[in-house]
């Protein structure tokens, strides 16, 4: 047989918000090899291990790559998977799917997105036209486990839940990080690839960067200074923050803000010295990081998921933006400042500007934003009878089970569904609970923009990456298989869409994600065209973000900020009837590694090789006072479940403070990915409490009160459920 020649093709890589460009090594239509693309503007050649990994992914055999249909045997362990070809397997979906809407009226249809969707195009092209094609108020994301602070705060603040201030790291002298790990995450809500040496940049022009975490994480020990900070009280840190500004005089907020006298007077009560006994951080540091922030030749303030999936997580972002807000940092070059794209979902309205608290959930009463509900919710929906009930879920590339709160009860709850259906590559922890899954081609076999994270960037760039791979014989694009279940489930419903309604939804998901993003840039005012894009695969530099955009950008309809929303104002009230922990408890926060991808990509030997990193960790003194050995196994329990997990000693966490990372524990039965499975570690969210809420609705995971002891069973409870599939 002729060989192929060895061939070189420039990537992306949609793994995390970094976007780093790639260039890939392919023989005999293999990839060989994959390294960082130097000569993308953004990214500069940086890579990490999961990049690499990408093309493990692809070549995974656990990985499905034809829809498949559970066939039921009696005995839920040995249920089996059928290949079937696609047309019935479209067929079958939108047969569930649709019973359920006729069967039980709209809401009974429930539909989960998670992360990938904002990471490939053709699930952000076509998967808000397959959401509206559903009427049902059952609409649920990994938002409301992540960042939707930020986006209540960005909406009721700047009137646009996406309309967010990016840290201009590459010009800011003073970067003050609250709750994030960007050398191991490459910053979320910051797009910015090679932290490590834009770090390095920052020290050599003097900058500063200052980390306030309970652990001293990989940020830390490389920042000039840390805090060890109390789980779940930041809040108390950044209002004294407020008050020391206007306490010294050193407010300069620019003139377009309205609401300023109640900030002045809520943050008042907060003093530096009430600060310090919550948070542990010393009134004197408090004054000092503050002065230093407020001198600063561009200073830039940022919390992300530490201070987010927290019990004031709006409170936190909030004050985050008014302290960027207050020191005239907003919107100044080396402070924070709003992008540029080359295609502007924001402000072109393609991303709508978000609502709060227009209906509420069924059971709990909780309110939606943005149009979902808080997934903490989605279990009560599924087991709670009457009308309205969930009957039915949708779930796209999302694996709630492992990542929502109380996921071993989320789990009980899908095995009692009367139907499910996923579009996702693996049989996992959530997936394993479908009737038919569906599975798209994987990310180097498609065609690739960046809606979401140029929006998000550090630099404004713009990159269009054509698909690296042909995609498989047969394969299909996750954008024609949303098309395909919204074209089939609305042909089945009884009560259809207004016909005006249904040609705007045809047109939307005829289109190809491609064709759509070349008319997008047409519309913008970058003067990319795709043409551009097509020429510079390796990205178009359209550089550094401009600060001087304000009031002009705002897109709130009065043309100025509100810096203090009723919503946010009434929830420091709440700060201060927090309950003190009960006697001996500890406070469970997360963790993120660099070679862990959310609760995915545990399939891949690259990734998982090499010194364990599942543990729990916790403090020697910690361990001493419990008389617990280094390297046991210990019962770690929380209001709702109970794991046993190895503890690993470290002075690098704060007393009082115990940490697992998000993501592991994939030993379920039937879970189908032969390696993952036999890595050891639980998952923490079989100890996180859907009860525990910002008053946004996302979920307060962190600084949740745990207890741990000597692990008193004999038997393996290391994150092994019992409880069969259905
Ligand atoms: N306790 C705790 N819980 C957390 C967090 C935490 O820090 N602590 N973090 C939260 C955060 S920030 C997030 S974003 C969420 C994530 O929560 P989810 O989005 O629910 O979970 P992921 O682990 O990202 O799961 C991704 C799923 O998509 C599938 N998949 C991968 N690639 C593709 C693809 O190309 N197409 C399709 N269709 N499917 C694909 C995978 O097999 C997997 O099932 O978890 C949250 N949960
Ligand atoms: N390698 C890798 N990279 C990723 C991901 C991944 O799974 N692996 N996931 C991606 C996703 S979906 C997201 S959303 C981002 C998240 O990006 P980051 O937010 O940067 O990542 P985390 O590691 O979750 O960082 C949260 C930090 O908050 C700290 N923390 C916990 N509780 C508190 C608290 O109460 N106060 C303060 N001040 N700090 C606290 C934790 O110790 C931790 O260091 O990462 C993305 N990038
Ligand atoms: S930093 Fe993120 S985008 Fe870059 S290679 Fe790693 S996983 Fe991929
Ligand atoms: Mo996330």
């Amino acid at each position: 047989m002729r060989r192929m020649p060895v061939e070189k093709k420039l990537g992306v890589c949609n793994l995390c918000e970094a976007i780093c460009g790639l260039e890939l090594t392919l023989e005999d239509g293999r990839v060989t090899g994959i390294r960082g693309n130097p000569d993308d503007p953004l990214s500069r050649g940086h890579i990490c291990p999961k990049g690499t990994a990408l093309a493990d992914v692809h070549a995974d055999p656990d990985r499905l790559r034809r829809p498949v249909r559970r066939v039921s045997t009696g005995s839920t362990t040995e249920d089996r998977w059928e290949e079937i070809g696609w047309d019935e397997a479209l067929d079958l979906v939108a047969d569930g799917l649709a019973r359920a809407v006729n069967e039980h009226g709209r809401d009974a249809l429930a539909i989960y997105l998670g992360n990938p969707n904002a990471h490939s195009l053709g699930s952000l092209t076509h998967g808000s036209a397959l959401l509206k094609s559903f009427r049902t108020r059952n609409k649920y994301s990994a938002t409301s486990v992540d960042q939707l602070p930020h986006q209540l705060v960005a909406h009721v603040m700047y009137g646009h839940q996406l309309f967010l201030p990016i840290p201009d790291i590459d010009r800011t002298s003073y970067f003050l990080v609250l709750g994030a790990n960007p050398m191991a995450s490459n910053g979320s809500l910051m797009t910015v690839p090679d932290f490590p040496a834009r770090l390095r940049e920052l020290d050599a022009r003097g900058g500063r960067m200052v980390v306030i975490d309970p652990r001293r994480t990989e940020t830390a020990k490389a920042a000039h200074e840390h805090h060890f900070v109390r789980p779940g009280t930041d809040a108390h840190l950044l209002l004294a923050m407020l008050h020391i500004l206007y306490d010294e005089g050193l407010t300069r907020p620019p003139g377009y803000v309205d609401g300023l006298e109640l900030v002045e007077d809520v943050v008042r009560p907060f003093t530096p010295e009430a600060a310090a006994e919550v948070t542990g951080v010393p009134a004197d540091e408090i004054r000092r990081i503050t002065r230093e922030f407020a001198a600063a030749d561009g200073a830039a303030a940022y919390g992300r998921v530490g201070v987010s999936t927290h019990a004031f997580g709006t409170v936190c972002q909030w004050a985050i933006q008014l302290l960027n807000l207050l020191t005239g940092n907003l919107d100044r070059q080396g402070g924070v400042c709003f992008t540029s794209p080359a295609i502007d979902a924001v402000g072109t309205g393609l991303i709508g500007r978000g609502h709060h608290d227009l209906w509420r959930s069924r059971v709990r009463g909780l309110p939606e934003s943005g149009g979902e509900l808080p997934v903490s919710v989605l279990r009560e929906e599924i087991e709670t009878p009457g009308e309205g009930q969930v009957r039915a879920l949708l779930a796209l590339a999302g694996n709630p089970v492992s990542s929502t709160p109380d996921g071993n009860a989320l789990d009980r709850a899908l095995a009692g569904l009367d139907f499910m259906a996923a579009v996702d590559i693996y049989v996992n922890e959530t997936t394993r609970h479908a009737d038919v899954i569906l599975p798209p081609t994987t990310a180097l076999e498609r065609d690739h923009y960046d809606l979401v994270f140029h929006l998000l960037a550090v630099r404004n760039t713009a990159r269009f990456t054509p698909a690296v791979l042909p995609a498989e014989d047969g394969a299909m694009h996750d954008w024609q298989i949303y098309r395909e279940i919204a074209r089939r489930t609305q042909q089945r419903l009884a009560a259809k869409l207004p016909l005006s309604k249904r040609l705007v939804l045809r047109a939307r998901l005829t289109v190809s994600p491609t064709r759509q993003i070349a008319l997008l840039l047409r519309r913008g005012s970058s003067g990319v065209t795709m043409r551009d894009l097509r020429k510079h695969p390796e990205g178009v530099d359209l550089g550094p973000l401009r600060a001087g955009q304000l009031p002009r950008r705002l897109p709130h309809r009065s043309g100025r900020i509100d810096a203090a929303p009723a919503l946010v104002l009434a929830d420091v009230a709440r700060l201060a009837a927090v309950p003190p922990l009960e006697p001996g408890a500890l406070r469970l926060i997360g963790r993120r590694h660099q070679r862990d991808c959310n609760s995915w990509m545990h399939n891949t030997t690259r990734l998982t090789k090499g010194r364990a990193r599942h543990q729990l960790l916790m403090h020697p003194d910690d361990l001493a006072e419990r008389g617990i050995a280094d390297g046991s196994v210990v019962e770690v329990s929380s209001r709702v479940g109970t794991v046993d997990v190895e503890v690993l000693a470290t002075a690098d966490i704060m007393r009082g403070v115990v940490s697992l990372p998000h993501g592991y524990g994939h030993r379920r039965e039937g879970v189908r990915l032969e390696q993952a499975v036999d890595l050891p570690g639980v998952s923490i969210n079989d100890l996180t409490d859907p009860e525990l809420l910002d008053v946004s609705g996302n979920a307060a995971f962190n600084g949740m009160p745990v207890q741990v002891r000597v692990s008193s069973s004999v038997s393996d409870r290391t994150g092994r459920t019992p409880d069969p599939v259905r």
